[in-house]
């Protein structure tokens, strides 16, 4: 078997090696025979060197014009759209989602950064007429300085994207830690803004475990801003590293979304709907469909017909134009997804698609479960509160709207959610009563766009929002700025009175 390749840390715009002198293994998960890669397994020490590349560059960064780091990022971009079809299929190879969405994966950080290249002739402040005469006002938007990633394996080219582009259009630099399942797509980005133009040290990326690099990168005090995107769980835990020192925090965290079906809705543009947000992805987006709940009238018709196409979903190597659903990400979410079939069973309730571990053949090299349903799904059951995270659907019934719009705000989550109806009402009440922060109407809770603000609510997140504009208020701070040119002093709320 041929040698697999070794990648580097990137730090200062070299390609280093981590002073541990380790590395880790990178395996499809459609065929664990298949080494990726070896990756750097990366200590502290590598981390405080990508710091300092990055607090260095910054100097320089911060002052180079908006418009100009814009070019830099149109540049990038292109080359992303050009190089399109390998990078995704590293994707599929490292992460094992369809090559099909391997490809949107890619096209989310084109999107995103192209839009942030935009950004650079527009970062928008605002002047506002002063109090005094002979006095000008305006607010202006300021970087913040080194900022640190800590990247998810479920979107390894988009997310890491959401996160690099605007910190770069404001000015800030950036130090990157990619998913332990998932650097590739990393190594493929970094190496693209490297190759562009980006200048040394702007960009910086260390590999490794979440104990050994994130916690570092979250601990370090020249870090002023921390994003990250993964578990409820770790989230918590990031938002304590950063509070002692106040840094700035942008967390996105775990999802239950819901799927409404009212007995008007277009059946089969609604189950079509739920099965590309429950099993698109393998289930692991943070967007999925993980509860599907419809009204009494056509509930038993629309679980026999999700039943039918989830049975007939095609399981396997994403790399195969014809599949529709990979494997989960590695050994231990295929557990995870293993685990809650068990507790759906205990709890009552009804397994009608699915529930086991593909096996046989090529199935057996990698970590494949079939496409799951559970039926009678309640409130009160761990399958409708917990993210599992994996193909893994909930339905439940309701009797009316309003206990619909309950049902689905009975979640300590509020990312996405969505309805399906044909009643113009239901739709605009359901928008404004379902506190999420992404809403469907007729459409899946998957797909948001990138020139929109991305990010929920309760527990989901802290109050923050990726991508669009808004996103540059975690990537910026404002600056009130004052300039007075009448020649005298001029007391504020005092001698305008
Ligand atoms: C995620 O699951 O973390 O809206 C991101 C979507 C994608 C992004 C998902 N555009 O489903």
């Amino acid at each position: 078997m041929a040698t697999p390749t070794v990648f580097k840390n990137f730090i200062n715009g070299e390609w280093v090696a981590s002073k541990s002198g380790e590395t880790f293994e990178n395996r499809n998960p459609a065929n664990t025979d298949e080494v990726v890669g070896l990756f750097q397994k990366s200590t502290a020490d590598d981390v405080n060197d990508a710091i300092s590349a990055a607090a260095e560059a910054y100097k320089k960064w911060r002052l180079v014009p908006a418009p100009k780091r814009g070019e830099i990022l149109y540049k990038v971009a292109q080359r992303l759209l050009n190089d399109k079809e390998s990078l995704s299929k590293d994707m599929t190879r490292e992460m094992g989602k369809i090559i099909a969405e391997t490809r949107g994966d890619t096209q989310e950080a084109i999107d995103m950064t192209f839009y942030m290249a935009g950004e650079g002739r527009r970062l928008f402040g605002f002047t506002t007429p002063s109090e005094m005469q002979n006095k000008f006002n305006m607010a202006i938007r300021q970087p913040l300085g080194v900022c640190g990633f800590i990247t998810p394996w479920n979107f390894p080219m988009a997310i890491p994207s959401w996160k690099m582009m605007p910190a770069l259009i404001c000015g800030n630099t950036v130090v990157i830690k990619p998913a332990t399942d998932t650097p590739l797509s990393v190594v493929n980005l970094v190496k693209v803004c490297h190759e562009e133009g980006i200048p040394a040290g702007v960009v910086n990326m260390v590999t490794g475990a979440g104990s050994k690099v994130g916690q570092p990168i979250i601990n370090d005090d020249r870090v002023r801003v921390v994003s990250f995107t993964g578990s409820t769980e770790v989230g918590r835990k990031v938002s304590e590293g950063c509070a002692p020192k106040f840094k700035h925090s942008c967390l996105e965290m775990g999802g239950k979304n819901v799927q409404i079906v009212m007995n008007d809705a277009n059946l089969e543009l609604a189950v079509e709907g739920a099965l590309w947000g429950a099993f698109g992805t393998t289930g692991q987006r943070c967007t999925a469909t993980s509860r599907l709940i419809v009204h009494k009238d056509v509930y038993k018709k629309m679980v026999d017909m999700m039943v039918a196409k989830a049975n007939a979903l095609k399981v396997g190597n994403g790399l195969d134009p014809s599949v529709q659903m990979g494997p989960c990400v590695n050994q231990s979410q295929l557990d995870t997804v293993l685990s809650y079939v068990e507790i759906g069973k205990k709890e009552g309730a009804k397994l009608v698609a699915g529930g086991e571990r593909l096996t046989g053949g090529d199935y057996d090299k990698g970590f494949f479960v079939k496409p799951s349903i559970f039926a009678d799904v309640t409130q009160s059951m761990r399958l409708w509160k917990e993210e599992i995270f994996g193909p893994v659907l909930s339905i439940g019934v309701f009797d009316n709207f309003d206990q619909a719009i309950e049902m689905a705000n009975d979640t300590e989550y509020g990312l996405s959610a969505s309805i399906y109806t044909q009643d113009i009402n239901n739709a605009y009440r359901a928008m404004r009563d379902v506190y999420t922060g992404i809403f469907y109407v007729n459409a899946p809770t998957i797909g948001a766009e990138t020139h929109l603000p991305f990010g929920g609510t309760k527990n989901t997140g802290n109050g923050h929002r990726e991508a669009a504009a808004a996103t540059l208020e975690v990537y910026s701070e404002w600056k009130s700025v004052y300039v007075d040119f009448s020649g005298k002093i001029q007391r504020a709320q005092i001698d305008n009175q």
